[in-house]
């Protein structure tokens, strides 16, 4: 059974906009296991930390105060490719470009507004999942139902 993991988040708007709950269903529908989640609000420091590779970019400042504006839904899930898959699941990093299915290409219309957060790599996934979670917050267990799930 894989345990790669991946950090999965939903933004401040995808919290204000309600749309915590059909994120989590796309993830829970298609197989993966929810091993960790909290809302929360993050610091300025924990995100300058999460984003520290944008911190060149121009849009860097917009971002940090667009992740500061409201609690965010910091979640870890489980399974085989899932940082992967994972990502195609949000789409496209610009909702212009998220096919129609994906988080993006269904709920959001701008890059600085687009709902949600998946770890690109696994080693990042590691990384951001330490940053998000004590490590007693992500919790082991074997779903009855993955004999369904995997061959
Ligand atoms: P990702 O979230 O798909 O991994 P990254 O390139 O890592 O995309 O960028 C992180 C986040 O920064 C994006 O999800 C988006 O919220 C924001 N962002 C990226 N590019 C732009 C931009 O050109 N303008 C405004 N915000 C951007
Ligand atoms: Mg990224």
């Amino acid at each position: 059974m894989s345990t790669e993991q991946t950090f999965i988040a939903i933004k401040p708007d995808g919290v204000q906009r309600g749309l915590i709950s059909p994120i989590i269903s796309r993830f829970e529908q298609k197989g993966f296991k929810l091993v960790g989640i909290k809302l929360t609000q993050p610091s300025q420091s924990l995100l300058e930390e999460h984003y520290g590779d944008l911190k060149t970019k121009p849009f860097f400042p917009g971002l940090v105060k667009y992740m500061l504006s409201g609690p965010v839904l910091a979640m870890v899930w489980e399974g085989k490719n899932v940082v992967k898959t994972g990502r195609v699941l949000l789409g496209a990093t610009n909702p212009a470009d998220a096919v129609p299915g994906t988080i993006r290409g269904d709920y959001a219309i701008d890059v600085g507004r687009n709902v949600c957060h998946g770890s690109d790599s696994v080693d990042s996934a590691k990384k951001e999942i330490g940053l998000w979670f004590k490590k007693e917050e992500v919790v082991t267990y074997t779903p009855t139902i993955f004999k369904w799930i995997y061959e």
